[in-house]
């Protein structure tokens, strides 16, 4: 594939930002003497040992290697012995890839069919009903309960019938808006079981945001609880759905569970059912829907750049088959495991490692429904102590944070049990990957820093812990079947060989890639796969260092990401504008020590507002943002200012103000676009005082 030249978006000006962007970034990536040259930590021996654990999936690099080599020159045989393997088809595929990126038609297993709550619920229960499917890590801790597959297909078979009573059929889409509790995976594989489309939203998102992204998808049912609770705090879930459905007419059902119990949860009996009311009352059988490997299983709302959120859909069987086969070969999953990963089930991780991964291989996956300092900061290792976790997925922000506290917590819990302890969501730096690998790992895990998107369904860029010599700060090496490519952000050449930096596209389609966006293709193909013809386009920037390792160095586009959590800088704005004093907004990520990125915020005021108290507007303008797209968004700083930096067209320069608030006023670069540069002075003055 020859190089093109970067045709980002459509239009000349979408150019202009984007490779300003671009460059801008790298100008505040890791230093280059940070890149740590030399593979520093072997595989633990004590994986190696069948006296101590069952022997990793792959051992050597050559194996690796060759895996890796066949997976890009022998597709077909690779992935159709790995789907066949892995899955169970009720009507086996007889073509393995098809399509291309630029055409946008991608297609694995085209004429396969199977259904994803099969794989994750019955051959597992017919083979061993009693092993345990979920655990549940209550808020409080010592509540712990547990289901079987036995449990589980049961009562997804209840649900699967309950919601084909409300009329649903294959390929209507339910929303799920959950605490994490079970009954979040018992829902999202009773949509499978019937071939409906789920799209879970994270229970952290606003009434305001649900509305939006019930009506992109036309859900015309919606599964919640009456209350969410979190280190001890209660979450009025069912009123913030209530209040979403005020501006969604077409919603006809709500089934809610009851998980706290609480008294004076608002229903309005013409449209709401009660879960346990309902569900117990239906058969506990319900015949799977075989659906094309090609149907969605889901879709799953992101931030990108630009507008409102994207509605990124996933097929059911390449989404399947990428899940399974990282879950196998990226955590070394073994019959009788016990996976805990921290995510929420509202993310792209709690979709693929926290139900469909360890789900469809059957081993064990740990819901928790906690946070990591409830009732004290030994809460993760307590957990796996108790539950004998053998793998733990976290993010950096929790590592980071615990690390903070202190080694004690860690000290006073038995996490003997732990093989492979998995890191994902933002960049580790390499502190914070090496207490993880001291003091949680002992040295004795295999640390995995797993890079992925919602977009890619599962882990792109890995080690692999029976064979990978890891760096800390380094995602390692591709995945099977992902070819990357490292490319010159203006350019879209292609950087070929060791030390190179530019943006991280993949090269080749993948079975777990993202199909669509809901209702939009055209936006799918400007956004992943027209910046640089003939690949995906990732939004990140990496670097391939000299002994081929990629480091992932982070967004290039205006995606900020605080606590592994993706958030649109455009769409903060837009909340903020939205306030009726606010002129303009613009929002960038500051660096932070515990979150890695925080957002901060530039507003001015409209000349006839009347704003005397500063304190009291700045909290208004976090209330609107909470309010217009959920707590998780919350602006760290915001500073009321009375001009911002523009160039001569008007477009405001966010590369200036990332420099001043990464306290780096006095390397500017070139201020010759700036329309008025004692702006920038006074900006740098004002955040030298309030930062
Ligand atoms: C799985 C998930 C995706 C963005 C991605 C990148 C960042 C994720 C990372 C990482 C460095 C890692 N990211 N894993 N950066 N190292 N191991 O987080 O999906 O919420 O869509 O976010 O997260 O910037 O582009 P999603």
């Amino acid at each position: 594939q020859a190089a093109l030249p970067v045709t980002p978006g459509q239009t000349p000006i979408e150019k202009q930002v984007f490779t300003e962007q671009v460059v801008d970034q790298f100008a505040h990536a890791r230093p280059e003497g940070e890149v740590d040259p030399k593979p520093i930590h072997s595989v633990p021996a004590r994986l190696l040992d069948p006296a101590q654990c069952p022997t990793p999936h792959i051992t050597s690099m050559e194996q690796y290697r060759t895996m890796y080599d066949q997976s890009l020159n022998d597709p077909d045989t690779f992935w159709g012995n790995m789907a066949r393997d892995l899955l169970h088809w009720s009507r086996p595929f007889t073509q393995i890839t098809n399509g291309t990126f630029e055409d946008g038609d991608v297609s694995w297993f085209a004429d396969g069919e199977l259904n994803a709550s099969v794989n994750c619920l019955d051959r597992h229960a017919q083979r061993h009903p009693d092993r345990i499917a979920i655990i549940h890590e209550a808020d409080e801790p010592g509540q712990a309960r547990s289901y079987t597959y036995k449990e589980l297909l049961l009562e997804v078979c209840r649900v699967a019938n309950l919601l084909i009573s409300f009329g649903l059929r294959k390929g209507n889409t339910v929303a799920i808006y959950m605490p994490m509790i079970p009954q979040a995976a018992i829902a999202m594989l009773a949509c499978a079981r019937i071939g409906c489309i789920h799209s879970v939203v994270f229970a952290g998102f606003s009434a305001d945001s649900l509305a939006e992204r019930i009506l992109d998808a036309n859900s015309a049912v919606v599964i919640t609880a009456d209350e969410g609770r979190r280190g001890g705090r209660v979450i009025p879930t069912k009123r913030i759905v209530d209040d979403a459905l005020k501006k969604c007419p077409n919603v006809k059902r709500v089934l809610t569970f009851a998980h706290t119990g609480a008294t004076g949860i608002p229903f309005n009996p013409t449209r709401d059912v009660w879960w346990h009311e309902v569900v117990s009352r239906q058969r506990p059988y319900c015949a799977p829907v075989p659906v094309n490997a090609e149907d969605p299983l889901f879709l799953l709302y992101t931030s990108g750049s630009t507008g409102k959120p994207k509605g990124v859909v996933h097929s059911t069987g390449g989404y399947l088959l990428g899940v399974a086969a990282t879950v196998k070969y990226v955590f070394d999953a073994h019959d009788g495991d016990i996976f805990g990963c921290t995510a929420d089930v509202g993310w792209i991780t709690g979709h693929s490692y926290l139900v469909y991964g360890p789900l469809s291989l059957g081993i064990t996956t740990v819901f928790f429904e906690s946070v990591p300092t409830y009732p004290d900061a030994s809460r993760y290792w307590k957990m796996v102590e108790d539950h004998k976790i053998t793998q733990f997925y976290t993010a950096p922000t929790a590592i980071r944070a615990l690390r903070r506290l202190g080694d004690d917590w860690v000290n006073q819990c038995d996490l003997s049990s732990l093989r492979v302890i998995g890191s994902v969501g933002e960049p580790i730096n390499p502190e914070a990957w090496n207490w993880y690998n001291e003091v949680v790992g002992h040295g004795r895990c295999a640390v995995v820093d797993t890079y992925w998107q919602t977009e890619t369904g599962a882990n792109v860029i890995t080690p692999l812990p029976g064979c990978t010599r890891t760096k800390p700060g380094s995602a390692t090496f591709p995945f099977f079947g992902i070819e990357v490519a490292i490319l010159d952000a203006h350019t879209g050449q292609e950087l070929e060989g060791p030390d190179v930096t530019g943006v991280l596209a993949l090269k080749r389609p993948w079975p777990a890639m993202a199909r669509t966006i809901a209702g939009d293709h055209p936006r799918y193909l400007t956004t992943y796969m027209h910046p640089y013809r003939g690949y995906y386009f990732s939004g990140d920037g990496a670097t391939r260092d000299a002994d081929g390792y990629i480091w992932i160095r982070g967004r290039v586009d205006d995606v900020i990401n605080v606590s592994g959590h993706r958030l649109s800088t455009s769409e903060i704005e837009s909340a903020l504008v939205l306030y009726p004093a606010v002129a303009e907004a613009a929002v960038v990520g500051a660096h932070d020590d515990v979150t890695g990125q925080s957002i901060c915020a530039f507003v001015t005021l409209k000349p006839q507002a009347k704003v005397d108290d500063t304190i009291q507007l700045t909290r208004d303008l976090v209330l609107q943002v909470r309010k217009i797209i959920g707590p998780f968004a919350s602006p760290k700083a915001i500073m009321i200012v009375d001009d911002l930096p523009k160039t001569r067209s008007g477009k405001i320069i966010r590369r200036i103000l990332r420099k001043v608030v990464a306290g780096e006023a006095d390397s500017l670069g070139d201020l010759s676009t700036v329309s008025e540069p004692a702006v920038v002075q006074t900006l740098v003055k004002m955040v030298n005082e309030k930062l």
